[in-house]
């Protein structure tokens, strides 16, 4: 901002609600709407300004100074309104504070730490992969078979999670995510169960309840070592139980459901499955499990000539940002000769996904293993989404394969 900028304008309006049911399971047109309306929008619905454009939400995101999250990264601002649970260390905090906590856990979970991991989670793919086709046949659902059958078995053992309660793990990450939305329909349907899934997720985090060897002890190191204090580990590792396992399944569904629309990326990727990484990252481009994340402006703000006013929030559609066609050549489609990177599905900036190495990994040794054992991949029927108000989820994900020879 400087004096002699241009007086600024007030931004278009628009009254759609992006968190009700037809925009939360079609959300193209509607990102295209707030995209061709200007750079930033105001949504009456919810006295908020929202970006749906790639260089606004990008400039957005780095400027954690203008842009924080320490209000919460949902729609209920943690300055005037009780958060559901105590706030994240990570997500839902600003530096200094959440400096500590995301060095930790960027070690944990750095490309180098997750060597070790590899070959195992490879094998545990192919056995997957081959239990599936002996067991399942030609046509299952991918969605349950794969999508989420994979990080429910390898991700929490990598936690040190115990065996009993794991199928908490994704109705948790589903209320969790609802959250950052309005208190709408979806957020009252699990109102009935914030408490039990809250006390068994809590009472994963303590010291007592991990493994020797996983990710969760190794926080509880950081807090023996002074890193962390004693009261912050367990809320990191909540962290990983929030961020870790609707994420990835609802991302690799996004990755199996595009080959599956499209057998030519398909045999590219059984020729060359090198290109197993990149696809996910265009699958991650292209149906951002995130869709959305506020933010609060710490100080009145330009963007693009429009005043928006401190202390309010800013709603950034991120993948409406990975489908900007000012920045991407043809963003609808799925292509693997593309160069994904700069995609704002992980975010940018100092909160960008600390765990991306690990989904990355996951969705590597799970294509890898299915392109090895499948020559074809189509749909079997009309795949259902489930309904979220952060993520762009999956019900069902039919289909038909021709195992390889
Ligand atoms: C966390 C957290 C929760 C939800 C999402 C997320 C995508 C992080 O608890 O730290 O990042």
């Amino acid at each position: 901002m400087t004096e002699t900028a241009a007086p600024s304008a007030s931004a278009p309006v628009s009254e759609a609600d992006p968190f009700s049911a037809p925009h939360l399971a079609h959300p193209g047109p509607l990102h295209q709407q707030l995209r061709e309306a200007g750079p930033v929008v105001r949504l009456s619905r919810y006295d908020v300004h929202a970006l749906a454009r790639y260089r606004e939400v990008h400039t957005a995101l780095v400027d954690w100074q203008t842009f924080q999250s320490g209000a919460g990264v949902g729609l209920a601002d943690f300055r005037h309104e009780r958060p559901w649970r105590p706030p994240s260390l990570l997500l839902e905090a600003d530096p200094p504070h959440h400096d500590a906590p995301r060095r930790v856990l960027r070690d944990i979970l750095a490309p180098l730490s997750l060597r070790r991991l590899g070959q195992r989670w490879q094998e545990a793919a192919d056995h997957l992969v081959g239990t599936v086709l002996a067991e399942r046949g030609t046509e299952f659902d991918a969605f349950d078979a794969l999508a989420s059958a994979y990080p429910l078995q390898v991700f929490p053992d990598a936690v040190g999670l115990g065996p009993h309660g794991r199928e908490n793990l994704l109705p948790y990450g589903n209320m969790a995510f609802n959250a950052f939305g309005p208190r709408n329909d979806l957020v009252d349907a699990d109102a009935h169960r914030v408490g039990k899934l809250s006390a068994w997720v809590n009472a994963q985090c303590t010291r007592e309840a991990l493994s020797e060897d996983g990710f969760g002890t190794r926080i509880w190191a950081a807090a023996d070592r002074g890193d962390l204090t004693p009261a912050q580990a367990p809320l990191v590792v909540r962290s990983l139980l929030t961020a870790g396992v609707d994420t990835t399944v609802h991302g690799l569904a996004a990755a199996l459901y595009a080959f599956a629309t499209h057998p030519g990326e398909w045999q590219r990727l059984r020729e060359r499955p090198e290109l197993a990484r990149v696809a996910f990252d265009e699958a991650v481009r292209r149906q951002s499990p995130v869709q959305t994340f506020f933010r609060t402006a710490t100080t009145d703000v330009d963007i693009a000539g429009t005043r928006i006013p401190q202390g309010s929030k800013i709603l950034l559609f991120l993948g409406s940002a990975n489908r900007d066609p000012a920045r991407w050549t043809d963003p609808d489609r799925f292509d693997l000769t593309r160069d994904p990177s700069g995609h704002v599905g992980f975010g940018m900036g100092i909160h960008q996904c600390v765990g991306q190495h690990v989904a990355r990994l996951e969705a590597e040794c799970l294509l890898t293993a299915l392109a090895r054992r499948v020559a074809h991949l189509e749909l079997a029927g009309e795949p259902r989404r489930h309904l979220n108000n952060t993520l762009r989820s999956w019900a069902s994900l039919p289909v038909r394969v021709r195992p390889t020879t």
